[in-house]
């Protein structure tokens, strides 16, 4: 009897399985969309999620099955989605019909993760409008200005660290996390942390339990993103309340000692607090900036203007953790890995920066613009490397996309529908960048600058849904690069992996093995 019964359940089961699996085949075949039948219960997504292969290489496998379609499907486990593969309608999606798709994929819910969830990142229509018009002045050039003094300052401090330790074989990864990590702590919460010298700092360890999760937190983030409702009932969680409640007081505490003691600081905090109390207004155009246009340009304000409360408002430093984090680590870990493997890139970008400091003693905001070849290293680095692996898009009202080729006919999008618009796939396409493996900076140069096509460089997202604080992470790329090749020739050591690959656990961009180089002295010394 037992085993009658389990043997209808599991021949159940494996029906359910089949069904589910066969149901997005036909509802591709269906609307006429090219796709790969992938594995049941995967999808197309097998090998990141068993964790042999990176995220990006499992879909670098449905990016290249169709080189002619402007957009394919994807099943990611069991979700349809279509993944946008034309830039030129990449630009319709992103910028010109914006209003269709104003909402990202909706990863981490408010009510199970209430500092990702309550970030603007997961925001939804006209609350993220104004969060957004809110939060854009807190991250123009002229408060830029301010923030690199906190990131210098970190800078330094680790350069003397590794004036120490020269020609000492040191692990970048951790190096250059611990530079994001205290640069965060300075410029966003207002603390110290120098976590280099203090190695078991309690905000660097609770900061890299936020990137490194374990199996209980993998599958609670497969939970939440597979089946959102299940995991909200079951009051699933992916960061444990006490990491959540670490950085809560953290944020609580610094603003009571500012109001009790009148303490003002130029930093994240103190903008925002500003921001909750409405006088955080900025229209100045700074002929400086560098990065891209963040939204107040591109968004009206609504008229009437929505009250925040000051947790509403604050929650928001915790963005710089959400988003800030990782992404500028696996840049500038990736760049330096970079430098360590090509010697005369690094040489002549030794050789600006020297005459830089030659006449200008130590990098002002005014001056970073004008290192144009620092510009083209840091580029090409984001464009072979940066953490943006599609722009989401969810769409909010009836939508037609053009036929996916010559002849056939048109998709129609419905609310809630999904897409993925791939960006370093299109970074790497040999069809847009000739040999997409050379780290090749002169891309940039402005002889060839012109030659790259519009929405085939877009590391930071594209219209007004792109990374608010583009202006921010460049700076702090290039204050740290400018500082280390300046001070150190980055060279390779025993354990630099030549050519660089993917590491294979999960979403964030790291060399396989490890960023291992080392920091030998200029000759100048
Ligand atoms: C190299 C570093 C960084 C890269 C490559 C990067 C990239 C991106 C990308 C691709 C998006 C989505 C854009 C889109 O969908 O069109 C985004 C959004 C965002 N990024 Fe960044 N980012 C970086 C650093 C930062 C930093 C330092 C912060 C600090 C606050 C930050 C805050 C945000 C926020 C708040 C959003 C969401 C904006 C919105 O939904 O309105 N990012 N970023
Ligand atoms: C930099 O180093 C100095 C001296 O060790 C220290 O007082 C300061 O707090 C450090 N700055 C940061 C931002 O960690
Ligand atoms: C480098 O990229 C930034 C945005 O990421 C852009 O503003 C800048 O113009 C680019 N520089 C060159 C030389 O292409
Ligand atoms: C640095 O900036 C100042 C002021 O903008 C400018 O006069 C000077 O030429 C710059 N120096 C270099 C080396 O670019
Ligand atoms: C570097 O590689 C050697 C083997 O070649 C290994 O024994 C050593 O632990 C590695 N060093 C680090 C810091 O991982
Ligand atoms: C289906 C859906 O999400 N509809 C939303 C589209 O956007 C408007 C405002 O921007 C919302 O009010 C709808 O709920
Ligand atoms: C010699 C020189 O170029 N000095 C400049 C260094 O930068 C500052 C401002 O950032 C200028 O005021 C100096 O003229």
């Amino acid at each position: 009897m037992i085993a009658e019964i389990l043997i209808f359940l599991v021949t159940t089961l494996l029906f359910y399985i089949l069904f589910v699996y066969k149901k997005t085949h036909y509802f591709f075949e269906k609307k006429g969309l090219k796709y790969l039948p992938g594995i049941p219960m995967f999808g197309n997504m097998y090998h990141s999620t068993v964790g042999t292969k990176h995220y990006l290489e499992d879909l670098d496998v449905v990016y290249r099955a169709f080189p002619d379609e402007k957009y394919v499907g994807l099943i990611e486990g069991t979700s349809p989605i279509v993944l946008i593969r034309d830039p030129e309608l990449i630009k319709t999606i992103t910028v010109k019909d914006f209003d269709h798709f104003v909402n990202h994929k909706q990863f981490f819910d408010k009510d199970i993760d209430p500092l990702f969830g309550g970030s603007i990142l997961m925001m939804k229509d006209d609350k993220w409008r104004d969060m957004r018009v809110t939060l854009s002045p807190a991250f123009t050039g002229s408060k830029m200005r301010l923030m690199m003094n906190f990131m210098s300052e970190v800078s330094h401090n680790i350069t003397d660290y590794l004036k120490e330790h020269l020609s000492e074989e040191i692990h970048a990864d951790d190096l250059v996390r611990r530079y994001t990590l205290d640069v965060i702590g300075s410029a966003g919460f207002g603390l110290q942390v120098n976590s280099l010298r203090d190695k078991n700092n309690e905000f660097f360890e609770i900061g890299m339990k936020l990137f490194t999760f374990d199996f209980q937190q993998k599958l609670a983030f497969f939970m939440s993103a597979e089946c959102p409702q299940i995991a909200k009932l079951l009051g699933i969680r992916i960061f444990p309340p006490k990491v959540m409640n670490f950085f809560k007081d953290i944020i609580t505490n610094t603003i009571n000692y500012r109001k009790k003691n009148n303490v003002i600081r130029s930093d994240m905090i103190q903008l925002l607090m500003e921001a909750s109390k409405g006088t955080l207004t900025d229209s100045s155009v700074d002929k400086n900036d560098v990065g891209f246009a963040t939204t107040e340009e591109a968004l009206k304000p609504r008229g009437d203007t929505r009250e925040w409360t000051e947790d509403e408002i604050i929650g928001q430093v915790f963005v710089f953790f959400a988003a800030g984090f990782e992404s500028v680590a696996g840049v500038i870990t990736m760049c330096i890995h970079e430098l360590a493997l090509n010697h005369e890139v690094q040489e002549k970008l030794y050789q600006e920066i020297l005459n830089h400091q030659q006449t200008n003693e130590t990098l002002s905001y005014e001056n970073v613009t004008q290192l144009k070849y620092l510009d083209c290293v840091v580029n090409e680095s984001l464009r072979k490397w940066t953490g943006a692996i599609f722009m989401d898009r969810v769409c909010n009202k009836t939508y037609e996309l053009p036929p996916p080729r010559k002849g056939g006919k048109p998709y129609l999008l419905r609310p809630g529908d999904v897409v993925y618009n791939m960006v370093n796939l299109i970074h790497m396409d040999e069809k847009y960048h000739p040999k997409p493996e050379v780290f090749d900076p002169d891309r940039f140069s402005d002889e060839n600058k012109h030659k790259i096509q519009p929405f085939t460089f877009m590391p930071f997202g594209m219209g007004p849904r792109n990374c608010i604080a583009s202006r921010f992470a460049l700076l702090e790329i290039k204050v740290f690069i400018y500082d280390l090749v300046l001070n150190f020739k980055i060279a390779k050591s025993k354990n630099t992996s030549d050519p660089i690959r993917l590491h294979n656990n999960d979403f964030n961009i790291k060399a396989m093995g490890g960023t291992y180089v080392k920091f030998e002295p200029r000759s100048t010394q």
